[in-house]
């Protein structure tokens, strides 16, 4: 079995990222349900982060998006989220919502708008020196409608030149992360629609260039575990976007929709030993919380992010490698299913409590009263949203 100390230690050592964007409304297509208290302003939406950190001890990093969390003063940002405990994570680029990128960004016809579209990817860079951030994170909607719309190879050999031009710029300690999504907001092509795509542009690119696994990112029915077992035997899975999904995209609570698969994803991480922040593998949440309060959603989405992973860590590998050996199927899954089956909440409610933490986060958040005052004191102004 499992030594619980070790677990308990891979637990306090794990680091989950949060989004910005997830503090803002969010919806679908059909109507975005606004909400008391929601952030006017990316210190707002730092200061909501910060939330998430206080009860969790495991969430010290804000990811932004560009222009989303565009400011005038970057290293400004950076010391105002240093005093509420938490820093400036990943730099998202967007090139999704300008009118210039409606036949795409990097990989558009048009020499005029690729430029353009490089030009924001490296102002990002940019952002990530003034912040201390480590990765620049890319995901493209960029494809087609329908065939015959542009010439597929051609479009790869644009975007692999606007990849090459921004990867120059990175300085030595900075990181690309390249997502790959199956489709949406095209719907005949997408131009790095799955991880085999974005893959092949990491290994042309070079060593600091990765993939992201956005979870809510594949066609039903993906194995996404072999994606991240073949990612971690690459050396090159850079990160989750941690979500859930029944249907498509649908960026539900990470573990809400399959707790099963996030323990399976889980499973592949800590047997690569990839848990540790050393080996360079971003936890991310991307999600949004379209119905239920955001807050207390974020933070149930760590609690959730930590079950799985501690289940994933209680796999007693030696029995598990054992079974495997020996061809026997039956005692190979019951190995692994009594990890799942184990409940950790015990577990992970002493490990806050040796954290100086209360044992139930989303109890304590609540008792706080923080939501209510935040959605006394924001009235006015412009709940921030996707602007799209
Ligand atoms: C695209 C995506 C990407 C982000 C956006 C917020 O679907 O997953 O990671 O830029 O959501
Ligand atoms: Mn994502």
């Amino acid at each position: 079995m499992p030594d619980l100390t070790a677990v308990k230690t891979a637990l306090g050592a794990q680091r989950i990222e949060v989004p910005s964007w997830a503090f803002g409304n969010t919806g679908t297509r059909f109507k975005v349900f606004a909400q008391p208290g929601v952030p006017r302003t990316v210190q707002e939406k730092i200061g909501d982060a910060a939330q998430v950190h206080r009860y969790t001890g495991v969430a010290p990093t804000v990811a932004v998006h560009i222009p989303w969390d565009a400011v005038d003063d970057y290293a400004a940002l950076a010391a105002y989220a240093k005093e509420r405990g938490v820093a400036i994570g990943t730099v998202n680029a967007n090139v999704f919502q300008d009118d210039d990128y409606k036949l795409g960004s990097v990989a558009n016809p048009d020499p005029a708008v690729r430029a353009k579209a490089v030009a924001h990817l490296v102002e990002c860079v940019d952002i990530m020196d003034a912040t201390g951030s480590a990765d620049l994170k890319l995901w493209f909607a960029d494809g087609t409608n329908y065939p015959g719309q542009d010439d597929i190879a051609a479009r790869q050999d644009r975007l692999a030149a606007a990849l090459a031009e921004v990867y120059a710029r990175l300085a030595p300690a900075q990181r690309m992360l390249l997502e790959y999504k199956l489709f949406e907001p095209s719907f005949y092509t997408t131009d790095v629609p799955d991880w085999g795509t974005s893959l092949l542009h990491c290994q042309a690119l070079g060593p600091q260039a990765a993939v992201v696994v956005d979870t809510g990112h594949h066609a039903p029915g993906t194995n996404i575990e072999f994606i991240v077992a073949l990612l971690l035997r690459a050396g090159r899975l850079g990160g989750f976007d941690f979500n859930s999904r029944f249907y498509a995209d649908d960026d539900l609570m990470v573990g809400a929709a399959d707790p099963f698969q996030l323990f399976r994803i889980l499973h592949e991480v800590v047997k690569a030993d990839a848990i540790r922040p050393a080996a360079g593998v971003a936890f991310m949440l991307d999600q949004c919380h379209n119905i239920e309060p955001k807050i207390p959603g974020q933070i149930r989405s760590v609690l959730n992010v930590q079950e799985a992973t501690a289940k994933a860590l209680l796999v007693d590998a030696a029995a598990l490698a054992a079974a495997q050996q020996s061809g026997d199927v039956l005692e190979a899954n019951a190995v692994l299913m009594d990890a799942y089956n184990t409940d950790v909440r015990p577990l992970l409610a002493g490990l806050r409590e040796d954290m100086g933490l209360d044992p139930d986060p989303v109890a304590a958040y609540h008792r706080s009263g923080y939501g209510d005052k935040i959605a006394a004191e924001r009235i006015g102004g412009t709940q921030a949203g996707w602007g799209s």
